[in-house]
């Protein structure tokens, strides 16, 4: 039996409630999270986006009409109540509602896939197969709020230095970060591929606007199935004009201190439910060359040869090393890099490309970009990719390209890192992998 919101409106959301306003009435609405049937009394606990209000029952001073329709309330039930605020020191936050009049406006099936008030624990994959459930739960909820201070205080950083904020095309024609990893896609009668990062538009962007950002989402074709890989991700993107790769390094360190700040500031309860004790990082985070990190690595047992990206289980133990720290790696061999990166002048093996570490995860890469037609032509033919379709970046080359550098960070990597998540589904609210597409 489900009834229409009809003129009911929210008059509080359930924080809202205090027992200050003891005897006014309210109309508040929400999903049932529990029933606690004591016999005279019952009491619903109510769950709005912004907490919880106990709902208490006394049956004898109901009408039995009112009781009728509670008693076909079931956990996960979407309902409304109209009723008067109760001060009661015994009830929790010392408030309770007292209902008059209650709104039946969503059902739910029972047995429910999952238990959303996480007391039954489950394993991740049972989790992202009834997502929705899952995301009621306390934990999952706090992590999302969390997420979304971060994007807040990541965009209000940048728009407060100056960047603009850009919406590159998700429909291209040629890679950008290496041909391995594309979805094609028809594109009516010819063939295109989704983007895998905004990198040759923001390039192009610099020499209109100077400062640009993007935050969105991109994907990967990548068949690897690891803890911190999606094939759907978002990315956040900067690039910048008439700067190097140091520069816009900084611009990244303190911009993830403002982040980590934002969140002890504004999210202390959530932070609080997943047990974690966020540290605002020191600035400047350390700089490590790619040279200094073979030898680390060798000495901890693992050789990498020069001139070869680090392997996972290298990059595992590097973890073990810098627990707790955000790191750059800088100065990377130009072979292991994009064609857009710039190789140094009087060293053209090593190239100005930086990654930003947490423990044993790459957060973000960047560096300074290739500023001369004639590398970047170098650069690609090093790569064994065709100039033709580079055409329309090479074409920017003629309309007074600028020094410039940039970098793209993993928006669900960096949720993962400052959460101290294992896996970067938990982090994502609707997972995309190979196995993953539905829900
Ligand atoms: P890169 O390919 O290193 O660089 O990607 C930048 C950052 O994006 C995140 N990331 C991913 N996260 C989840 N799943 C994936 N499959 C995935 N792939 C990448 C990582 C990574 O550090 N254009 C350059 C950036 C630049 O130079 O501006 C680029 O895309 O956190």
């Amino acid at each position: 039996m489900i009834e229409e919101l009809g003129d009911w409106r929210r008059t509080h959301y359930s924080k809202d409630i205090s027992s200050k306003l003891d005897g006014k009435e309210a109309i508040v609405f929400g999903w049932i999270e529990d029933i606690r049937d004591l016999g005279k009394i019952t009491f619903y606990t109510l769950r709005d986006k912004e907490g919880v209000i106990q709902i208490t029952v006394h049956k004898k001073n109901v009408s039995k009409k009112l009781l009728e329709k509670l008693s076909l309330i079931k956990r996960q039930y979407a309902i409304g109540v109209k009723g008067i605020i109760k001060a009661n020191p015994e009830a929790p936050k010392g408030v309770e509602l007292i209902p008059l009049e209650i709104k039946i406006l969503g059902e739910a099936i029972h047995p429910l896939p999952l238990d959303p008030t996480g007391r039954t624990p489950a394993e991740l994959d049972t989790r992202l197969k009834a997502r929705i459930l899952d995301l009621r739960r306390p934990e999952s909820r706090a992590i999302f709020l969390i997420r979304h201070e971060v994007t807040n205080a990541i965009r209000s950083f940048l728009i407060k230095k100056g960047y603009i904020e850009v919406h590159t095309p998700r429909i291209i024609s040629a890679a950008a970060e290496g041909g391995a990893a594309l979805f094609k896609i028809n594109y009516f009668d010819s063939q295109a591929y989704l983007a895998q990062s905004p990198e040759l538009y923001k390039e192009q962007l610099i020499t209109v606007f100077e400062k640009v950002f993007e935050i969105g989402t991109f994907f990967r074709a990548e068949e690897t199935h690891t803890r911190r890989h999606l094939n759907e991700f978002i990315s956040v993107d900067l690039e910048e004009a008439f700067v190097t790769m140091n520069d816009v390094m900084k611009v990244q360190e303190e911009m993830i201190v403002y982040a980590i700040s934002k969140v002890k500031e504004e999210r202390k309860e959530e932070l609080e439910i997943l047990g974690v004790n966020l540290e605002i990082p020191k600035i400047p985070f350390k700089r490590y060359t790619y040279d200094e990190i073979l030898k680390e690595l060798e000495k901890a047992g693992e050789k990498i040869e020069w001139g070869n990206d680090i392997s996972t289980p290298a990059y595992r133990k590097l973890g073990k090393l810098h627990l707790n720290e955000f790191y750059f790696i800088i100065d990377w061999p130009s072979k292991t890099r994009p064609f857009y990166i710039k190789p140094k002048e009087d060293n053209p093996g090593l190239s100005y490309a930086f990654d930003l570490m947490y423990e044993w995860i790459e957060i973000a890469s960047g560096g300074s970009r290739v500023d001369k037609k004639t590398v970047f032509l170098e650069r690609l033919k090093e790569q064994n990719l065709n100039p033709n379709s580079f055409k329309f970046y090479l074409d920017v080359f003629d309309y007074g390209m600028p020094p410039h550098a940039g970098w793209g960070l993993g928006l669900d990597r960096l949720i993962m890192a400052l959460l101290k998540r294992e896996n970067i589904r938990e982090v994502v609210l609707f997972p995309r992998d190979r196995f993953l597409l539905v829900p």
